[in-house]
C-alpha cells in the first residue's frame, strides 16, 4: 500500500504536526493531500485536546504548488467541481493556530498554503514564488490578494507578473515570513512555537487570532471595534481571572481552557 500523503505526528501533547508527503513530486498538492489538509483541520479545529498545528513538508519541498499533472487536461466544470476554494476555505477556517515550517519549495498553491497559515517559520534556503503566469494561469488560492496584503503591491505585482521566485530572507523583509532560521532547524523552532502557544490561554489564543484575520478585512474602526469585544469576552473566562490572580500572586498560571 502506498504512503499516506499527509502524515500526522504528535511532537508534544496538544500540537499536532501535519506532513505533506509526496517527495516523489515535490509534494505537490493534488486533490487527495487538499482534501486531507482540509479534513484533519475541520477535525483538530473542534478538538479541544489539540492546541496548535504544525504544517510542513519535507527538506526540499514545503509544496511545489497544485499538481499540474493533475489539472493539465482539465476543463472550468470539472475544475468548478473540484471544489478547491471550499477546501482552502476549510484550511482557513481553522479556529486553531497553525504554524507553517517551509523547507524548499513553497510556490503556487505551496505559497498560498503556507500564506492560509498565521505563523511562517522558514529555513534560509526556502523559495517562495507565484509561478503561475509561466502556466498561462494566475494564482487561484489568494495569491493574488495574499501575497499583496503581506508585502505590498509593488512588490507582489513583481513576483506575480513575472512568476520570479524568491529567497527566505526576502520574504522575511518583506514581511510574508516570521522567522528565519537554518534549515536544520526549521521544524524544532516551528513546534517550539506550538508548544508555547500551546501553554497559554486557548480562548485568549482564539480569540486572538479571529481579531486579527477578521480586522484585516474590516474598516479600522469596525475591527477595533470587534477587537473590543473580544476583550469583553474574555473577562467571564475563568482563564482571565486565573491568569491575573497567578501574576497578583507571583505563581505560575493553570489554564483551563474555560
Ligand atoms: N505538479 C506536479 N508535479 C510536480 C510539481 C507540480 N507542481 N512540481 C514538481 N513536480 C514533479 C516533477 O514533474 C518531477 O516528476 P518526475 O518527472 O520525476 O515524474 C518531480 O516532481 C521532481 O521535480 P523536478 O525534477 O522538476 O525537481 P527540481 O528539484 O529540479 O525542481 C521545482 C523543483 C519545484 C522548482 C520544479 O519541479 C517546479 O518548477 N515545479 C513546478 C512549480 C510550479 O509551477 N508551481 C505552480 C503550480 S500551479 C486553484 C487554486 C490554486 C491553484 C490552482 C487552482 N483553484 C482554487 C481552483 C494553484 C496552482 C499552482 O500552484
Amino acid at each position: 500500500m502506498a504512503d499516506p500523503v499527509v502524515l500526522l505526528e504528535r511532537p508534544a501533547e496538544a500540537v499536532v504536526l501535519l506532513r505533506i508527503n509526496r517527495p516523489e513530486a515535490r509534494n505537490a498538492l493534488n486533490l487527495e493531500v487538499r482534501k486531507l489538509i482540509a479534513r484533519h483541520m475541520t477535525e483538530m479545529g473542534e478538538d479541544d485536546a489539540v492546541r496548535c498545528i504544525v504544517l510542513t513538508g519535507n527538506d526540499k519541498s514545503f509544496a511545489a504548488g497544485a499538481d499540474i499533472k493533475e489539472m493539465a487536461e482539465a476543463g472550468t466544470i470539472e475544475m468548478l467541481q473540484r471544489g478547491i476554494h471550499r477546501l482552502w476555505r476549510a484550511i482557513a477556517a481553522c479556529p486553531k493556530p497553525v504554524i507553517a515550517a517551509v523547507n524548499g519549495y513553497a510556490l503556487g498553491g505551496g505559497c498560498e498554503l503556507a500564506m492560509t497559515c498565521d505563523i511562517i517559520v522558514a529555513g534560509e534556503s526556502a523559495q517562495f514564488g507565484q509561478p503561475e503566469v509561466k502556466l498561462g494561469i494566475i494564482p487561484g488560492g489568494g495569491g493574488t490578494q495574499r501575497l499583496t496584503r503581506a508585502i505590498g503591491k509593488f512588490k507582489a505585482m513583481k513576483y506575480i507578473l513575472t512568476g520570479e521566485l524568491f529567497g527566505a530572507r526576502e520574504a522575511f523583509e518583506t514581511g510574508l515570513v516570521s522567522e528565519v532560521v537554518p534549515d536544520a532547524e526549521v521544524e524544532k523552532r516551528a513546534v517550539e512555537l506550538a508548544k508555547q502557544i500551546a501553554e497559554l490561554p486557548p480562548l485568549a489564543v482564539q480569540l486572538a487570532k479571529e481579531a486579527v484575520l477578521a480586522g484585516m478585512d474590516a474598516p479600522l474602526t469596525s475591527a477595533l471595534a470587534l477587537e473590543a469585544k473580544s476583550l469583553q469576552i474574555l473577562f467571564s473566562s475563568q482563564d482571565q481571572k486565573e491568569g491575573m490572580k497567578a501574576f497578583i500572586e507571583k505563581r505560575k498560571p493553570k489554564f483551563s481552557g474555560r
